[in-house]
């Protein structure tokens, strides 16, 4: 009796087997599930065989159904899986562009060469006690020219042109307009560095119309010549390397008094002279010099209890100096071919 139970089972499977085979897609394959495997399909139907066998031959038909049962289910996982792969196949011949080739990388973004340049020369004043300091791009005349004791009409402003803006401001055309602006909201002492942006009606291979300076300002009691020469010695010293020499050369601003230019001996060539410090064995830096008692007062600030020195740097020509650069205006053209060879 069960022999012929269980051919008829093995017919019933092998029936399914071959049907699940030849399944199409995902629709028939649902019907099918639901044919051989449902609640009321043809496996559970096969049960009703119980009542016609013995009691000690129900178990063995148990165990026949629940056989075909599974071979059936893991046979309708691996046609489902065929059919899902076919049909993402099938996707795949119809795009253009072929998904298994290797991603293309994003390109990273990377600090400037003047960004990076910038937070050198930051890091050096911060480590001997400086802060930072800001000030905004359109500036009064005030800030820019007057309170920095460049009356109107005094011919230091020909060498400052820059635009004038429709609310009466101007592009700064340096850092410095900073120090008054520092002084009027601080109490001295003051040790501040002004990064930022300044505009100028420069063009050409070392001027910029639009360039970068870091003003450095310091107003303590009894602060001399000496003490803006230290701490220049040792600024450059550790942007350039620990042997650099500078050299402080007399000079002229409406700011300052006395001034200075600042020159660091040619890194370049060892002073023997080169083109770049032009034969000279020195090459400039920067402007420095005594805060000018008018500006102190300018500020708010007693000069006769306070003394102080500001000097201001370009940061284009730093970066010039340290990379060896010839043309400023390589900073600005955003070509990858120049900025990429200082991201490492
Ligand atoms: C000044 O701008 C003074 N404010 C500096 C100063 C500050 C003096 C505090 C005293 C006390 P000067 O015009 O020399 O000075 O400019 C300073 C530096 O800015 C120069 O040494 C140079 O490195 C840079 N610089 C000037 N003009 C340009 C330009 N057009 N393009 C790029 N860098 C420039």
């Amino acid at each position: 009796m069960s022999d012929l139970i269980w051919s008829k089972l093995q017919a019933l499977l092998d029936d399914g087997l071959n049907a699940v085979n030849s399944a199409s897609d995902e629709s028939v394959l649902t019907a099918l599930q639901k044919k051989y495997l449902g609640k009321k399909g043809e496996i559970q139907a096969y049960m009703q065989h119980m009542k016609e066998l013995s009691p000690a031959e129900r178990p063995k038909l148990g165990a026949l159904v629940n056989e075909a049962r599974d071979r059936l289910e893991a046979k309708f996982a691996e046609a489902e899986v065929k059919l899902q792969n076919a049909k993402l196949m099938a996707d795949l011949k119809l795009r253009r562009e072929d998904l298994t080739l290797p991603g293309r990388m994003p390109v990273r973004g990377a600090e400037h060469i003047l960004q990076k340049t910038q937070r050198e020369i930051e890091d050096i004043f911060l480590s001997m006690g400086f802060e930072i300091a800001k000030g905004p791009q359109s500036e009064w005349d005030y800030f820019n020219f007057e309170a920095l004791n460049f009356p109107a009409d005094h011919p230091a402003r020909d060498m400052q042109d820059t635009l004038m803006l429709e609310n009466g401001s101007l592009l700064r055309t340096h850092t410095s307009p900073v120090q008054v602006r520092t002084m009027l909201n601080y109490e001295p002492p003051i040790r501040i560095i002004a990064p930022g942006t300044v505009y100028r009606r420069d063009d050409d291979v070392t001027h910029s119309p639009m360039f970068h300076q870091i003003e450095g300002l310091h107003i303590e009691k009894g602060l001399n010549l000496t003490h803006l020469r230290g701490i220049l010695q040792l600024f450059a010293q550790s942007l350039f390397g620990k042997d650099t020499k500078i050299r402080l050369r007399p000079s002229f601003f409406p700011f300052t008094e006395p001034s200075v230019e600042v020159d660091i001996a040619c890194i370049f060539c060892g002073q023997k002279g080169c083109r770049l410090c032009k034969g000279c064995g020195w090459i400039e830096i920067l402007g420095a010099g005594m805060i000018d008692p008018n500006v102190l007062k300018a500020g708010h600030i007693d000069p006769e209890i306070w003394s102080g020195w500001a000097f201001g740097v370009g940061i284009e020509r730093v970066a010039m100096l340290l990379h060896g650069i010839t043309d400023i205006r390589l900073f600005f053209e955003s070509d990858m071919r120049f900025l990429s060879q200082f991201t490492k």
